[in-house]
């Protein structure tokens, strides 16, 4: 498993020393989550459904979370969790927020797509200051401090191509209503005229990360879960990809978009002119 890069040497700008610590304690916990989610996806999972038939959890799920609000509550018993799985616990006046998806790409795991995430951010008084996704079956672990850069292991990550949008591969996911879904399928059928290609690959998450990677070169998504996005998007922000979310708002849980900033504006308006607000 590749770990987070060394911390700035004193004096070095980057981010304050306690974010570097919230930072520190999310790779730890998102590497053993990992470790988890593979050991439990060598025993027989049991599946049940949440919002429609496709939207799956699997007791994995359930016990990688449970692990990880285990350890948060030890370590950090004053801070604030959200969890795709068991929802949100702690005080509202917690000045310290974690948003953990235990396994993001549920779907992917329960097939065995080696293609799924642990997702841990941490948000300081409401802004995302730390996160970490790391995929367990591939050992790569992305990272991210606000103000401090976005890593895969020690490597620094530079964000997308900046490539014509006609050229861009575009990465992409869909929702679990199917009314939503064909609306998202129309979107994407109108973009596929003007991108590259399209890849849709499962997990948000690892998404996001790889847009970072510059693994593809444009990615939206909406509407998503907080834990879904809040690690991925802080990777690709401090990777320098331009982010928006609808109608020119803050990327959020409406839609996520990304793109190298030389062709955001073209992306983000294209989004709006095929109809990215009917998807919410
Ligand atoms: C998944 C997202 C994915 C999206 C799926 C699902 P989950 O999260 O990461 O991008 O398209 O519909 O929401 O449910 O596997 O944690």
């Amino acid at each position: 498993m590749t770990e987070r890069p060394p911390e700035p040497p004193d004096g070095a700008s980057g981010p304050p020393p306690g974010v570097g610590r919230l930072a520190d304690l999310a790779v730890s916990l998102a590497r053993q989550a990992g470790e988890l989610a593979v050991a439990r996806r060598a025993t027989e999972l049991s599946v049940s459904t949440k919002s429609s038939a496709t939207d799956v959890v699997t007791d994995a799920d359930q016990a990688v979370e449970q692990f990880l609000r285990a350890e948060l509550a030890k370590r950090r018993p004053d801070d604030a969790v959200l969890g795709e799985e068991g929802g949100s616990s702690g005080s509202s006046d917690a000045r310290v927020r974690w948003l953990i998806d235990p396994i993001d790409g549920t779907v992917n795991f329960m097939l065995g797509l080696p293609q799924y995430a642990v997702s841990i951010a941490a948000q300081l008084d409401g802004v995302t200051v730390a996160g970490c996704v790391v995929n367990p079956v591939s050992g790569e672990l992305f990272s991210a401090v606000r103000g401090g850069g976005a890593y895969l292991g020690a490597q620094r990550l530079t964000g997308p191509r900046a490539v014509p949008l006609a050229e861009a591969v575009l990465a992409t996911g869909f929702g679990y209503d199917p009314a939503r879904r064909a609306r998202q399928g129309e979107l994407v059928g109108r973009l596929l005229g003007r991108v590259g290609n399209l890849r849709r690959l499962g997990s948000a998450a690892l998404d996001l990360c790889f847009l970072a990677a510059g693994r593809v070169d444009l990615y939206f998504e909406g509407p998503l879960g907080e834990w879904d996005y809040a690690a991925g998007l802080l990777i690709a922000q401090e990777a320098g990809v331009a982010t928006s979310g609808l109608a020119g708002r803050p990327a959020g849980a409406a839609m996520v978009a990304g793109a190298h900033p030389d062709t955001a504006a073209e992306f983000f308006r294209l989004l709006e002119e095929y109809g990215a607000a009917s998807l919410i």
